[in-house]
């Protein structure tokens, strides 16, 4: 922060003569002979300019859009995208948790699937002939332009009449999170007659009944479509309930005993592959958990060798002649793969899986309608992972089905209910699916049906056609909404809601708001700024991740993360380290996950210790990490209630990291475990800058809180440390590890140039906590990053030494962790070193925004939409160990960067020094209750700033600004709706901090206006 400039060149012994020997000295370096990475990454200027370039929303059409899979469900309410072309994909809102891999598995091009059937078309009516037009791909010209949160598609088509544009969205609006995290996707479909003749059109919309569909072929239960009109509104509302229990036969005939597994051998079953062996199984098999439920002492059980094997287990072909087969089944879940079938011609007509149980419990398959007809069962295993095998035992056909028990159907994870609504108007829907006939003739229109769970069906709505003059438009609304509350930690919006139809009542009635409030974010982000329109994309596409499985907001009211999709659970303190996002426009959620977790549910009362999965594990830089999270989070209060409640454990946390010191000289010398998920074995600034921010974070909050003494004590050993790290870890041209290989020769980086060496010099300008290093150290280390880790193609480099895993390929840019430009590589160092990470790549760039680099900067997150194009990979997941990778939350520390933003709620404390084009500039910003657009204009011997409050509201108390070199305030006044507010200034090395005589509250549609004169 520039305020501590003048303090820190003041302390800066190792002064600028030093800094120019050592830079010319660092011309002449040579480099190891297999750093292949250039020292110049050969950027024209004509490549930089393009960067900087304002330019226009991006839009991908067709094909070059075909892996986008943006999120549009609510905040923590499952993962629901929007693909390229309109149609909705991945449907995760059914609380099923699926690890979405890492490296190959999703690192590579694909377009996401979509398990469920749903879609919009349009309608047009010419010569009382009704035809439809489906949104998707194969409309003519499709063309994709969202920017999270409103997501965007146009179609067109030179044989068809109407142009369309549709958004998508969740209601999203900063600083209100319930509004934000709602089970629901609004869509605004707007035709557009571009004939000459007038033609009546409308829309059709149709969602298949999905509830239940994972449990669907281990339940007994019915679907339930019902079709509800109200004033102005249809609804397709989408539930299931159990099913009464089939009747057995009056007269039942004797049970037939098919199978029950108990002979030396499969006898005339026939196995294929290796999971069956070549007989059943007694029991349990090696290694696999009890085995129960059975009967006798023979079962199918595919546990052979572990889930590895593959095969089959086909019957010979009987007669079905009884109306019910009763069998019992344990083991996988996993539909296709974990299951017994029942085979007619070949053909699989009825199903059923375990529920990863080893128990085997009873069921049956009702066949009455099938009675007479040849069949086979087959058994199938082709899983290979957990709960990759099926254990089946006492096959019989008889006239009465025995009791299955599959649980409460009401207690099933995706048991619930789903919505499609249409808020313009009322639908005459059977009359327009008749007419348009074919596919759409099938399509259910009818006002209630029941039908097994078994079937699939999908509901239709249309709205009734209506006249489009030449180049009119019409507009219509429809909302998705979904509600699924059995998940094991309860969802927050089921404290709120019902039922889907509560959902879709909720915003539909309070539509103009969420979609006013929602657009009128996208407007102050993208339309109102004047930042490049692609970094703005980039930046803001990752917050996108609070809308996918890798988050959650329970019951309790605690936000909670993976680290991914899927994947390391316990919001893990050292990768949501690198996480700005959250905190600046849901500061409520990140205040929860401190409250909840890191002081509530992970903290070790005894010693202070922060478990780093909410466990009793120690990670060194997430320890450090929650103290400067929690200054955030004080900060992005309204007012000092969070420091003063958390205050002792915050203090205790950091108590913790001083006793690793050990003897307060300011450097952690024993074994740090660490986002590389290995320990570094001795001081180093990676650990270290995060010790001395969190050092400096403690003497602020100490200060506020009125504990002088910790606060001393804090910044006693902070000055110790910024000193002695300088003395035994500056190499002249960056920081490095001291650490005795030959005791510890594992994953330890010594020499080496590790991207995150200034982790928390990156936090400290992030929260204003001044240099914790001599500033010319700090630039020279930044760098050094860029010259040595920043490879404008990573293929040679990493031809050479390849990554344990791939998030980027040959011909794509990116930050490499860690390498040794002028040592030995290490084979044996730190973990990941040549692997590239977006959230190391943002922390970086936002740390260089910072000290001035920002062309590096920029350029470094160019890498990153360059990778994520849209025909590669989706712009909207940055991947990791798991989709939509915790880390990558890290862009927003970008996005403040460039404003220069710093902000203390409590205290009424703004303040912005744009990073790039200060003469004119303009930006959103959020604060603790309100958000608006920040605006400044250079102009003569005036600098100009203007904060226009949007929404909420802005306590002001003071405020900072950077002038020019030279300047020279002589007066500065503040208006507000042409009232002036009496005010003094200082000017201290460029910074103009002006407190007001009386607090200020901005409402919105308020601006208040700052003229500084010189
Ligand atoms: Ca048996
Ligand atoms: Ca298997
Ligand atoms: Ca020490």
């Amino acid at each position: 922060m520039r305020k501590y400039r003048t303090f820190v060149i003041a302390v800066a012994y190792l002064a600028c003569c030093v800094f120019i020997t050592v830079h010319t000295w660092a011309e002449k370096i040579k480099l190891r002979a297999g750093h292949v990475i250039p020292v110049d990454k050969k950027l024209s200027r004509s490549d930089i300019k393009g960067m900087f370039r304002r330019g226009e929303r991006l839009v991908w059409a067709d094909q070059d859009a075909n892996t986008v899979g943006m999120p549009v469900g609510g905040i923590a309410a499952g993962q629901l995208y929007l693909r390229g072309d309109g149609t909705l994909g991945l449907w995760q809102i059914f609380n099923k948790n699926i690890f979405s891999g890492y490296g190959a598995t999703n690192y590579r091009t694909y377009k996401p699937d979509s398990p469920v059937d749903s879609g919009f078309g349009v309608v047009v009516k010419q010569d009382d002939k009704i035809t439809v037009r489906k949104l998707d791909h194969n409309f003519g010209k499709v063309e994709f332009a969202g920017e999270y949160p409103i997501g965007l598609v146009r179609y067109a088509a030179g044989d068809f009449p109407i142009k369309v544009e549709m958004e998508a969205f969740s209601p999203f609006i900063p600083l209100n999170a319930k509004d934000s995290a709602l089970p629901a996707t609004l869509f605004h479909i707007t035709l557009e007659n571009t004939s000459s003749q007038s033609i009546q059109a409308g829309v059709l919309a149709w969602l298949e009944n999905a509830v239940c569909i994972d449990s669907a072929p281990s339940i007994h239960a019915l679907r339930r479509t019902r079709i509800v009109g109200e004033k102005g509104r249809a609804m397709i509302v989408h539930t299931a309930e159990k099913a009464p229990p089939p009747t057995a036969a009056e007269q039942p005939r004797p049970t037939i005993a098919f199978a029950d597994f108990e002979g030396p051998d499969y006898g005339d079953w026939k196995a294929a592959g290796e999971a069956f062996g070549n007989k059943p199984a007694g029991g349990a098999l090696t290694s696999q958990n009890p085995v129960s439920g059975f009967l006798g002492k023979g079962l199918v059980n595919t546990f052979l060798g572990g889930d590895g094997p593959h095969g089959t287990l086909t019957s010979p072909p009987f007669e079905i002649s009884r109306k019910f087969i009763n069998f019992l089944i344990g083991g996988g879940s996993q539909q296709r793969q974990t299951c017994i079938n029942l085979l007619i011609d070949a053909k699989v007509v009825r199903t059923a899986v375990g529920k990863d149980n080893e128990k085997l419990e009873s069921y049956f398959w009702d066949v009455s309608e099938l009675e007479g007809k040849s069949a086979q069962i087959q058994i199938v295993d082709s899983a290979s992972g957990g709960w990759g095998h099926i254990n089946i035992d006492q096959i019989e056909l008889a006239d009465a089905p025995q009791q299955a028990p599959p649980g409460e159907l009401e207690d099933l994870p995706d048991y619930g209910s789903m919505v499609l609504a249409c808020g313009s108007g009322p639908c005459q829907t059977r009359t327009v699916l008749d007419s348009i006939g074919g596919w759409a003739a099938q399509l259910n229109a009818e006002n209630d049906v029941t039908f097994p769970v078994s079937k699939s069906k999908t509901a239709a709505l249309a709205t009734q056609p209506l006249n489009l003059a030449p180049g009119q438009k019409q507009t219509y609304t429809f909302a998705l909404t979904w509600h699924f509350p059995n998940f094991k930690q309860g969802h927050e919006y089921a404290n709120r809601f019902n039922s889907a139809s509560e959902v879709a009542h909720y915003v539909l009635d309070n539509h103009e708001r969420l979609a006013g409030d929602t657009k009128k974010w996208h407007q102050t982000f993208y339309e109102d700024s004047t930042l490049p329109r692609w970094l703005l994309f980039r930046l803001h596409s990752t917050v996108a991740n609070l809308a996918t499985g890798t988050c959650q907001w329970w019951k309790s009211g605690r936000f909670w993360g993976w680290e991914g999709v899927g994947c390391c659970e316990g919001t893990c303190t050292h990768v949501w380290n690198y996480a700005h996002a959250v905190a600046r426009l849901f500061p409520e959620l990140e205040r929860s996950a401190r409250e909840m977790q890191d002081f509530g549910e992970g903290f070790h009362e005894d010693t202070g210790l922060v478990g780093f999965r909410s466990d009793n594990n120690y990670a060194a830089d997430g320890q450090c990490g929650t103290v400067l999270k929690a200054y955030r989070e004080h900060l992005m209060s309204a007012d000092s209630g969070f420091l003063k409640r958390n205050w002792p454990r915050i203090k205790k946390t950091l108590e913790f990291s001083i006793k690793q010191d050990g003897n307060d000289d300011g450097l952690i010398e024993n074994s740090q475990h660490n986002t590389f998920d290995i320990n570094f074995e001795g001081p180093n600034t990676f650990v270290g800058s995060l010790y001395l921010a969190a050092l400096r974070a403690g003497e602020e909050m100490a200060k506020e809180m009125g504990d002088d003494e910790f606060a001393k004590r804090c910044r006693k050993i902070f000055e110790s440390g910024g000193k002695l790290s300088v003395e035994r870890l500056w190499d002249g041209e960056y920081f490095i590890e001291a650490v005795d290989l030959a005791k510890h020769p594992k994953f330890q980086y010594e020499k080496g140039c590790l991207s995150d060496q200034l982790f928390g010099q990156g936090w400290a300008e992030q929260l204003g906590l001044g240099y914790i290093y001599p500033v010319e150290n700090v630039k020279q280390a930044l760098q050094s990053v860029w010259r040595y880790n920043w490879a404008p193609d990573i293929g040679p480099y990493n031809a050479d030494y390849k990554p344990e895993r791939w998030f980027a390929r040959e011909g794509e840019p990116g930050l490499f962790t860690c390498t040794w430009p002028k040592s030995p590589y290490l084979a044996d160092g730190v973990r990941y070193k040549d692997e590239v990470w977006t959230g190391i790549e943002y922390q970086v760039a936002g740390h260089m925004v910072w000290e001035g680099m920002v062309e590096e900067a920029v350029a470094i997150c160019d890498g990153v939409q360059k990778r994520y194009d849209p025909a590669k990979h989706n712009p909207f997941n940055e991947v990791e160990c798991g989709d939509h990778y915790a880390r990558a939350f890290a862009s927003w520390g970008v996005y403040t960067a460039l404003a220069g933003y710093e902000y203390h709620g409590p205290k009424g404390h703004i303040g912005f020094a744009p990073a790039v084009t200060p003469e004119d500039f303009r930006a959103a910003f959020t604060a603790a209750e309100g958000w608006g657009a920040f605006s400044q204009k250079r102009k003569g011997k005036t600098q100009q700033e203007m904060i226009e409050l949007r929404w909420g509201r802005l306590a002001l108390k003071s405020l900072a600004f950077e002038v020019p070199e030279n300047f020279q305030p002589a007066q500065v006044t503040l208006t507000t709706a042409g009232k002036s507010s009496e005010c003094d200034y200082t000017l201290k090395d460029r910074r103009v901090e002006i407190s007001l005589k009386d607090a200020l509250v901005l409402t919105p549609g308020q601006m208040l206006v700052v003229t500084i004169q010189r």
